[in-house]
């Protein structure tokens, strides 16, 4: 049986090596990408992103076990931008995830050193996940900044955390976080502050445009698994409002544009430095740039030009 073939049947073993395949040898999944994509683009994808240490992971476990007992399958992503390889925090929230046994699929992916790697894995991971029958995804990411916006792109609703006192977390803030959030959570609610919090949150949500979905606020406490009901009740109505949207099938075909546009980047990238390579001039271009005697814009357009 392909491996598409044995995902689409539930085997764990070919989905775990698929998803090895996506993060470090992208090439070597396009077939199986291939033959599952028919069978992905349901369920809800769901991204949790904040501050590192607020909390993610401990809500993402809970969001997963409320989930299952709400009967959904649940499948865990969790993203670095920020590491070239799974760091130990990471390895840590996957021991946690075990005591859950079968029932949910937990998996890291890190950027392995490549640029923009994980633009392109994020998307396959979560088809991947949705083949194999998931229909509601967690997405982790740490770290902050526009590689965090960036993956945040591939979930349906994101879960923007923070923690009692602001903060650091103006200067998440700052980065866009504001905007890409459809639910925030302050989480630790146990902690002094929880309230004051919430107030200024709310008011910098009504500053913006108005929505026809208002970004709800609430308080949690992820470790004592309070709160975590009205999250899970929260995310399935914002799936409801993001359905009903008239707007909802031109975010699919912007998403489409998104996965089809760096397809065709990465396959004329391949096929010019291929035949560059082959015309034996690929190194006398890289050495002319180096050497400041040709720029880079150029030295595309020539290579880009013999390659036509
Ligand atoms: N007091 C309190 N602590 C909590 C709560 N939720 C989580 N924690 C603790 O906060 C710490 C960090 O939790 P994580 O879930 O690992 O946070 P994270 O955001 O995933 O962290 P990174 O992935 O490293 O960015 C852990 O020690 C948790 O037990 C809560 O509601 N109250
Ligand atoms: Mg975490």
């Amino acid at each position: 049986m392909s491996m598409g073939k044995s995902i689409l049947a539930g085997d764990r073993r070919a989905l775990a090596r698929a998803l090895t395949l996506v993060e470090s040898e992208p090439r070597a999944a396009d077939e199986i990408i291939a033959e599952v994509y028919p069978h992905t683009g349901h369920g809800i994808v769901v991204g949790v992103t904040g501050a590192p240490g607020v909390g993610k992971s401990t809500l993402v476990d809970k969001l997963a076990g409320q989930f299952l007992a709400r009967g959904r399958k649940v499948g865990i992503l969790a993203v670095d931008p920020s590491s070239p390889f799974t760091g130990g925090a990471l390895l840590g929230d996957r021991v946690r995830m075990e005591g859950r046994g079968s029932e949910v699929f937990m998996r890291s992916l890190a950027s392995r050193g490549h640029l923009g790697g994980l633009a392109r894995a994020t998307p396959r991971a979560i088809q991947l996940l949705q083949a194999f029958g998931k229909d509601l995804i967690l997405l982790e990411t740490v770290g902050a900044g526009q590689s965090e916006v960036d993956v945040m792109g591939f979930a349906d609703t994101t879960i923007v955390v923070v923690v009692p006192g602001l903060g650091d977390d103006v200067q998440a803030f700052k980065a866009g976080i504001l905007e890409i959030g459809d639910i925030f959570v302050v989480n630790k609610s146990d902690r002094p502050g929880a309230d004051q919090t919430m107030r200024e949150l709310r008011q910098m949500l009504h500053m913006g445009p108005a929505r026809t979905w208002q970004p709800p606020v609430l308080a949690a406490q992820a470790q004592q698994d309070i709160g975590i009901a009205e999250i899970a009740d929260a995310i399935l109505r914002h799936s409801e409002v993001r359905l009903s949207d008239p707007e909802q099938s031109a975010r699919r075909v912007q998403e489409a544009e998104r996965l089809v546009r760096d397809a065709l980047a990465d396959q004329l990238v391949q096929r010019v430095v291929a035949r560059s390579k082959a015309e034996g001039n690929w190194q006398e271009v890289l050495a002319a740039v180096a050497e400041r005697r040709l720029d880079p814009v150029r030295a595309a357009r020539a290579l880009h030009a013999e390659a036509e």
